[in-house]
């Protein structure tokens, strides 16, 4: 059996090889395993997000995209990881609340929503109230709930390069209607450039990772 992950390196890859195969072979238990040996070890939940979810389905992705593996296990690979994803709420909710929040949504047609919701619970596990409004979101409905909640940030995640300007476009609305709310957007769609493209945009921030961003949640504006 492998080790649970700790700062050794080999544990973590044993782990991470573990939790992969699982996915490529619909085994939700073996995938269940390889996850709580993770959050019952003292690797910080980052690392989790990092390393076994996101290495795990962006490996996925690259099998899928050269015809390795279906469609069907490609989709089973992701129910699997978003129903097990909850198992970190008990370790979410153990900081004390600080009494703000953050409104995270995916633009309109950006079904990829799995980075979103890690962004969430990295402002929950931060001791913000992270609303997460999922994949495929109005900016009309964005707004409605802005209106409601008053939070202290907005988030835009965005997977898809083509979905970039919407994402722009989202960014320029909710600034015009919110202008004293700061706006972070990020997600794999900046892998392949375009951070520039929020440069005309006052009080919006390309962050790119979760270290970024916990930096931010800790930091505020003052980040640099
Ligand atoms: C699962 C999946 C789907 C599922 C999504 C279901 C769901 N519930 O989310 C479904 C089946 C819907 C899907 C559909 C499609 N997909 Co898809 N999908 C994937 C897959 C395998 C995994 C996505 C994922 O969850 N990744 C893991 C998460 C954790 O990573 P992440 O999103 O990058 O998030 C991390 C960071 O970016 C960060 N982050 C995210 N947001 C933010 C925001 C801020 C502020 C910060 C700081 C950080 C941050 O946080 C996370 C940290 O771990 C990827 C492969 C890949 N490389 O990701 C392909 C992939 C993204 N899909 C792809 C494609 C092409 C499609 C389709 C067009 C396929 C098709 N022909 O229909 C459609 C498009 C649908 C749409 N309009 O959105 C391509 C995109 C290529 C590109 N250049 O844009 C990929 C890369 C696959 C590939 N290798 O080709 N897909």
């Amino acid at each position: 059996m492998n080790q649970p992950p700790n700062e050794n390196s080999a544990a973590i890859e044993t782990s991470y090889r573990d939790y992969l195969e699982g996915l490529l072979n619909n085994d939700r238990q073996r995938c269940r395993d390889s996850f709580e040996k993770w959050l019952a070890s003292d690797a910080e939940l980052r690392t989790l997000y990092e390393g076994l979810v996101q290495r795990s389905l962006y490996e996925v992705g690259n099998l899928w995209e050269r015809g390795r593996i279906s469609v069907a296990t490609e989709h089973l690979a992701t129910a699997i990881t978003e129903s097990l994803l909850n198992l970190t709420y008990p370790r979410l909710f153990a900081r004390p609340r600080q009494g703000k929040s953050a409104i995270i949504a995916c633009v309109a047609d950006e079904y990829h929503q799995i980075g979103g919701k890690i962004v969430a619970d990295i402002f929950e596990l931060n001791g913000w109230n992270g609303y997460f409004l999922g994949a495929n979101t109005p900016v009309r409905d964005v707004k409605a709930i802005i209106e409601e909640k008053h939070p202290d940030v907005v988030v835009l995640s965005v997977t898809l390069s083509f979905n970039l300007d919407a994402v722009v476009s989202y960014a320029a609305e909710i600034r015009a209607a919110f202008p004293e709310i700061p706006i972070l957007v990020g997600g794999q769609a900046f892998r392949w450039g375009g951070r520039e493209r929020f440069d005309h945009i006052p009080g919006v921030r390309c962050l790119t990772s979760l270290g970024e961003l916990e930096m931010w949640i800790k930091n505020g504006e003052n980040h640099v």
